[in-house]
């Protein structure tokens, strides 16, 4: 039987063999959130990079350019990090390729590419993710992105929720990470939306007035896309 692991941390990664394992990145506020939302609203790929100005000079390859830092959109691009920018129809996103910067999230990736196969989950795509990893029947690691290397409640608490969507198929008893992942993800219920209120990261975007992206990352199984990153390309 596969296992199921869980980084709670980038900060940490080191510690985890990701070789021959399929890494799960997960930044839920927001960053994994907005990338599912692009897909699925029709953007071709989206390429993460580490710096704004890296960002900013995709723009003359025809990139649309999305910048966050501390989670305030950047100067000069076109998206933050909102998944609304994606939905609001503000910029047309459809058909186009997009190079993305955040503060957590596209780091997060960045340093799991040592494993076989690196996908984005969020709540917004649980089961879609859950059903590819079914389907691969390899050892999985959960990487939370985190705020600046520090432990969140809600990527841990999506962690929880996919260790329990596959716990009759995956080990998820070995690791003490996903035991507390599953047992927080048990404390959260019966609505998990209303027990991340408590969460550092939702004070931060409520003071950002961003709390509407909250109510929206927290949802489940809204899309059915599974971004792959793979060549230094979401698609
Ligand atoms: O750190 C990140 O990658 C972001 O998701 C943070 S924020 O939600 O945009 O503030």
């Amino acid at each position: 039987m596969p296992t199921l692991d869980i980084c709670f941390s980038p900060e940490l990664l080191t510690l985890y063999d990701l070789r021959g394992r399929v890494a799960v990145v997960v930044d839920v506020l927001r960053a994994t959130s907005s990338i599912v939302t692009a897909l699925a609203q029709g953007v071709t790929h989206l390429v993460p990079v580490s710096e704004v100005t890296e960002c900013q000079a995709m723009a003359a390859q025809g990139y649309l350019t999305a910048a966050e830092r501390d989670g305030r959109q950047m100067e000069g691009v076109d998206l933050g990090n909102s998944p609304f920018g994606y939905l609001d129809g503000i910029v047309a996103v459809r058909d186009r390729a997009v190079a993305i910067t955040t503060t957590n999230g596209t780091r997060a990736l960045h340093l799991s590419q040592t494993a076989d196969t690196v996908v984005v989950g969020a709540f917004l795509n649980l089961s879609a993710v859950a059903d590819f990893l079914r389907r691969q029947q390899k050892d999985v690691v959960v990487v939370c992105a985190g705020w600046k290397g520090n432990f969140c409640l809600e990527d841990t608490l999506f962690g929880g929720a996919l260790a329990h969507h596959l716990a009759t198929e995956f080990n998820t008893t070995d690791s003490d990470a996903t035991l507390a992942a599953l047992d927080l993800w048990q404390a959260a219920q019966p609505d998990a939306a209303s027990y991340l209120l408590k969460s550092a990261h939702v004070r931060r975007l409520n003071s950002l007035e961003s709390h509407k992206d909250m109510e929206f990352c927290v949802r489940q199984d809204v899309y059915d896309v599974v971004p792959v990153y793979s060549e230094g390309r979401i698609v």
